[in-house]
């Protein structure tokens, strides 16, 4: 990967609503993101953030099962554009969250450029409810669903066109915490999914084998990691921390293997909340596999 990377900030945190993931990609920043990149000699620009409306400005009579949607939807869109424009100019978006319902605006940015986009899911959660199916109502358990072309119009069609990626080029893996639609909507796709139970069974290194044959007839890859894929002893500044998850050695050993294949042409980190967090842990971890993705070796 010998393209300029341009870090792009999304401090929106409407896609649920626990407060704190609005400051995730000032943590990740702060945790050294871009000075270790630089020490890789990776030629990184950050593009700062884009603009997020305040959560005290938000609408305030929401529809409950779809919370916040015109907001993230105007969000999404100049994310959309901003994705679009660092992939036209030959560079990789590194897209740092917000929460995951920023998803929705980056692959609507990054699939154009893509006949055949592979999306790696990197999750304790499918993100695969609709507005039927949300115990919620918080759109980031719905990116993934919206991307495929299942949601809300306003949301499916950013950018213009849906959908954004089709089900056979996905890949979830970390799921452990699944609702009832989303396994429907799960087997009614074909979603391939390593849950943890294929983690545990398989180990990583086959899980990633696996996944590299599975993708490689597309001709591009997005890695979309929420940082509570990772279990929460590592990762404990999630919004919704679910035990049992993917180690922080396993999680390393991953980005090193997508490193190595050299397949990933955008990429985002999600749901850092530093308020939750202890002492910035979270962000530290973020920045340690972004930096194995980009080449960081032990020896
Ligand atoms: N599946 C639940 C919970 C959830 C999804 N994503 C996160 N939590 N981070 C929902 O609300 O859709
Ligand atoms: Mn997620
Ligand atoms: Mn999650």
């Amino acid at each position: 990967m010998s393209k300029e990377i341009a870090v792009l900030g999304v401090p929106l945190d409407l896609g649920q609503t626990r407060r704190g993931v609005d400051m995730g990609a000032s943590a990740i920043r702060y945790a050294q993101l871009i000075e270790s990149l630089q020490s890789l000699n990776v030629d990184v620009v950050d593009h700062g953030d884009i603009p997020v409306i305040r959560r005290e400005d938000a609408i305030k009579d929401q529809n409950e099962h779809l919370k916040n949607l015109q907001e993230v939807k105007e969000v999404c869109t100049t994310l959309a554009k901003s994705v679009d424009e660092i992939l036209t100019a030959k560079k990789m978006p590194l897209v740092l969250g917000g929460d995951h319902s920023i998803a929705i605006g980056t692959l609507a940015g990054v699939s154009k450029h893509f006949n055949n986009l592979g999306v790696i899911w990197y999750d304790a959660h499918g993100d695969l409810n609709t507005e039927e199916t949300s115990p919620s109502g918080n759109i980031h358990g719905m990116s993934l669903a919206v991307s495929l072309g299942h949601g809300h119009p306003l949301l499916t069609n950013i950018g213009g066109y849906a959908p954004k990626v089709k089900p056979e080029n996905v890949v979830i893996i970390g799921a452990r915490d699944l609702d009832e639609g989303e396994r429907e909507i799960i087997r009614e796709l074909g979603i391939k999914v390593y849950t943890m139970h294929e983690v545990d069974k398989l180990g990583m290194t086959k899980v990633m084998e696996e996944t590299l044959d599975y993708l490689k007839e597309c001709d591009g890859v997005h890695l979309s990691l929420d940082l509570d894929g990772i279990d929460p002893l590592y990762t404990p500044g999630v919004g919704t921390p679910v035990p049992g998850g993917i180690t922080f050695r396993e999680s390393h050993l991953a980005m090193e293997m997508l490193c190595d294949a050299n397949v990933l042409t955008s990429i985002e980190f999600v749901e850092v909340n530093p308020i939750l967090d202890e002492r910035n842990k979270t962000a530290v971890v973020a920045v340690d596999l972004i930096t194995s993705l980009f080449g960081k070796k032990i020896l």
